[in-house]
């Protein structure tokens, strides 16, 4: 028998919500506790105090447009414009040289991946997304301080996290997608669509770098490179030429017009490489590594940029297909499929197959995450697995000043509901005691008085939710490396387990295991105060974890014992925490 075998509280966690179907399906309805699927609401921006509704965009770009066209087309009538036109004409080689290579078979099916890695990108992002549904620039996601949203403000009377009983959560303020929306649609989805996201970010990345350099081993570059600064009046006359409905001719074959060249060079010399940075700089890893947890490149602004990415990106798909149809269907997809200056009809079959794999990819995508869920964690783990535990070797030591602490900060998660708890808090936690066993030499029972009495360590750091919120605030407590001396662990032991006082939503106790070398980083905390102020039960009293290299959901609250293990296979179901067993998140969590 293994240590803790017989032990209550290892007894009390649930292999998994839906027991005997260890590997789903996911009964949406039962998800999560049985939170009702809240609908999106269509985005809305704040401007000032007010919000208006993204609708509005469609009648004013839709006047724009109009108004933009006769107004072309009225200046089209004078000399100036026609000079200007002839001048630059918009297609030339003033700004690049022709390309005599035609489109060669990698970059064909590399534009075919491209998209079909996208689709999957695109629609768990908006999943992620969905699951904190605001954007803000401050560091601390403070309620109101949003600039867009896709739910109501949050409830006043439900904002005090000093109440443990009716404070919002961020769980509660997740939304639902439609199905063939997001991936994979339902509310709270966030573990399923991160390893979508993720490992089609990868596929993305590699086939993108893979572009990159045989851009630049051939010829191809030059399609994409202006090489003189005439591209920008090239560029506006393209603009003219379409505003004015006369189009100008299409020698894509060899050569973009000039605002084609633009839109592909923002895409993939600016765009993508900001997609990545601006992913990682929401990562605990990695603003913990080079401190941008506060100022303007903090998480919030980074997950603005990476939306803006998102929009230019959706923007550039729908021009750039309305662009495809218009300026000659035939022969626009006989070079991409074929690679051939031609008409073909066989251009065109080729381009429906490919629809019709992303369709069918697109379709099948959500339906089988609900139907397997466990496989596609695993699928997710076999793909991104070995990165994201690279990650979590970055070391990250940011610490924040008292002005950089949020004025807001926002909780998660179910707060214990046992009468031993209730017992504890009633006294004040006179009678708590934290267990220390498992492979250590010397397994321990400290009370809260002699918590408080070990070594003290304040640090002010940043938090990063899984879900999309951040927060800075000061936490003081004891370094679990003193925890670790004192308790001396076996050299057997490879994982330390937190278990809680609290259930997770689904029945069964909250808990997680943390990589042993995380327990010897510098702040590593059981903290037992708050910005100053004794932990109220919302943050985690009377003892919560802070390991910095982490995300959120693995800084386990209302602590009630440590175990120290080689494996985690043994517990629950097996995948590292609650949250692994039960919403299939990865136990690797440094991004
Ligand atoms: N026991 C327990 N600990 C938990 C949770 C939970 O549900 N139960 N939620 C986690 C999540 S998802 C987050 S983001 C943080 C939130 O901490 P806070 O409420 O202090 O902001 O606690 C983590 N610790
Ligand atoms: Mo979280």
């Amino acid at each position: 028998m293994k240590p803790g075998d017989a032990d209550p509280l290892r007894k009390s966690l649930q292999p998994y919500y839906n027991q005997g179907h260890h590997d789903g399906p996911i009964v949406v309805d039962d998800w999560a506790g049985g939170i009702p699927q809240t609908r999106a609401q269509l985005p809305s921006v704040r401007i000032g105090r007010r919000w208006f509704s993204s609708l509005w965009l469609i009648p004013l770009g839709v006047i724009g447009l109009v108004l933009s066209i006769a107004a072309v087309r009225e200046m089209a009538h004078y000399e100036w414009f026609a000079e200007f036109v002839a001048r630059y004409p918009g297609t030339s080689t003033q700004y690049v040289e022709p390309v005599e290579s035609g489109f060669p078979w990698w970059l064909r099916w590399q534009h075919f991946f491209n998209l079909l890695f996208m689709m999957f990108i695109i629609r768990a992002g908006l999943q992620i997304l969905a699951d904190h549904p605001r954007l803000y620039l401050n560091a601390g996601s403070k309620p109101d301080t949003e600039w867009m949203r896709l739910r109501e403000s949050v409830p006043r009377h439900r904002r005090d996290s000093d109440d443990a009983e009716t404070v919002w959560t961020a769980k509660e303020d997740s939304v639902a997608l439609p199905k063939q929306l997001g991936l994979p649609g339902f509310r709270h989805s966030v573990g399923l669509a991160r390893w979508w996201h993720f490992s089609f970010d990868l596929l993305w990345l590699i086939n993108g770098v893979l572009f990159i350099v045989l851009l630049f081993c051939t010829d191809q570059w030059k399609r994409l490179v202006p090489t003189s600064m005439d591209v920008f009046p090239n560029a506006l006359s393209t603009a003219l030429q379409y505003l004015s409905l006369d189009l100008p001719v299409n020698a894509g074959f060899s050569t973009y017009n000039a605002l084609q060249l633009l839109a592909y060079f923002i895409t993939i010399f600016i765009a993508a490489p900001l997609a990545l940075v601006t992913g990682l700089l929401q990562a605990p890893s990695i603003a913990g590594r080079f401190g941008t947890g506060a100022g303007l490149l903090n998480r919030q602004v980074a997950r603005t940029i990476h939306f803006g990415v998102l929009v230019w990106m959706l923007i550039f798909i729908v021009m750039h297909t309305v662009m495809i149809f218009i300026t000659g269907f035939v022969g626009n997809v006989n070079h991409i499929t074929l690679g051939t200056n031609t008409n073909s009809w066989w251009g065109v079959v080729l381009y429906g197959a490919w629809m019709a794999v992303i369709v069918v990819f697109w379709l099948v995508a959500s339906p089988l995450t609900i139907k397997h869920p466990r496989a596609i964690q695993k699928a997710g783990r076999f793909t991104v697995g070995r990165l994201k535990a690279v990650l979590e070797q970055t070391n990250p030591t940011a610490t924040y000043s008292e002005d950089d602490i949020s004025p807001y900060f926002w909780t998660n998660g179910e707060k214990p509901e046992s009468d031993e708890f209730h017992r504890l808090e009633a006294d004040n936690w006179r009678n708590y005691q934290l267990r220390v066993d498992g492979l250590v030499h010397n397994p321990l029972e400290l009370s809260y008085p002699e918590l408080l009495a070990l070594p003290k360590q304040d640090q002010i750091t940043q938090h990063f939710c899984i879900q999309g919120w951040s927060g800075i605030a000061k936490w003081s407590g004891v370094p679990m490396s003193v925890i670790c001396q004192m308790a001396a662990p076996l050299a057997s032991a490879k994982w330390v387990v937190f278990y809680s006082f609290a259930d997770g939503p689904e029945g069964g106790r909250y808990y997680d295991c943390h990589p042993i070398a995380n327990m010897y980083h510098h702040q590593t905390i059981l903290a037992y105060e708050m910005n100053g102020e004794p932990l109220n039960v919302s943050h985690g009293a009377p003892l919560r974890l802070r390991d910095e290299v982490e995300l959120g959901f693995k800084q386990v609250k209302w602590i009630a014992a440590i175990e120290f293990v080689e494996s985690f296979e043994h517990l629950g179901a097996g995948q590292g925490g609650y949250n692994e067993d039960q919403e299939f998140y990865g136990y690797r969590m440094p991004i």
